[in-house]
């Protein structure tokens, strides 16, 4: 996170990790489409000509908080902005020194799984490089707000609900259910992970008292000025298994 008083500016980074083709940047691409233009800047991408991320792809979101919203003094007319800037690590094995350099400065990560029986040992051993990448970074794993997705629901040979569940609750990080593809689940893995992240935040910076946004308030009122139209606390209730991010 940075912290800009005199800009009344914080910035926030997430990274989407995971696998080769897991869905990572269809993800970004979803959530770009999703979201208010007017909140959105311009999506980077650098891929090969068979669309494999190359480096990485940036998608910055701004949140501008009116001077009531963000309780800002009295003289003042400028409110707050919160900047979160949405990464996505190429997957590719050979890409690994890449994924540690963009993984640095993280706030939060959700790691996009790949549904597929035949994936299976290709998502353990992301996550193993993911662990591996924060302890170099001297990060412990449980200090990151992590949320999990298992995307390509709509394949035939994607594992069962059931198995989806039995993993879910094997662990204590939130899990979501994903189509990236049409959208679904994107946002609902994106919210997990800011709520996750803001908690974190706030506890760690009483950011509620320093920027005055009041505990809680963040995300709904994010959620509304990106003009998502559902309820933002079902999108995030969504998840099965683990703590879930509205527990934590
Ligand atoms: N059927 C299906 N295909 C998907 C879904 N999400 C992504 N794909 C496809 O999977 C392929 C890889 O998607 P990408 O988003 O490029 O994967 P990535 O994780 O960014 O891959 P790297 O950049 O190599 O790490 C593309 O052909 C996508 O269209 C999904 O939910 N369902
Ligand atoms: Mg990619």
């Amino acid at each position: 996170m940075q912290l800009n008083f005199a800009a009344r500016e914080v910035t926030l980074k997430l990274v989407y990790y995971g696998p080769a083709l897991s869905g990572k940047t269809t993800n970004m691409h979803a959530l770009h489409r999703l979201m208010n233009e007017d909140c959105r800047g311009r999506l980077m991408t650098l891929d090969t000509r068979d669309d494999r991320t190359l480096f990485f792809d940036m998608l910055p979101i701004v949140v501008r908080l009116d001077p009531t919203e963000a309780d800002a003094p009295p003289d003042s007319s400028s409110g707050m902005s919160v900047r979160v800037k949405v990464f996505t690590v190429p997957g590719q094995v050979v890409h690994a020194a890449t994924r540690k350099l963009v993984l640095q400065g993280a706030d939060g990560v959700a790691f996009i799984a790949d549904s597929q029986t035949s994936e299976t040992a290709n998502n353990a051993a992301s996550f193993l490089d993911l662990r591996a990448n924060l302890k170099e970074l001297g990060i412990s794993t449980r200090a990151m707000p992590l949320v999990i997705q298992f995307n390509k629901r709509d394949l035939p040979n994607a594992r069962s609900a059931a198995e989806l569940d039995a993993l879910a609750k094997r662990g204590r990080e939130p899990v979501y259910a994903a189509t990236a593809l049409t959208g679904q689940g994107v946002l609902e893995t994106f919210f997990g992970l800011l709520q996750l992240v803001w908690t974190k935040l706030e506890a760690e910076h009483q950011l509620a008292r320093s920027i005055g946004i009041a505990p809680g308030a963040f995300v709904p009122t994010a959620a509304r000025k990106l003009g998502i139209a559902s309820d933002v606390r079902q999108l995030i209730a969504a998840n099965i298994g683990g703590a879930g991010a509205g527990a934590r």
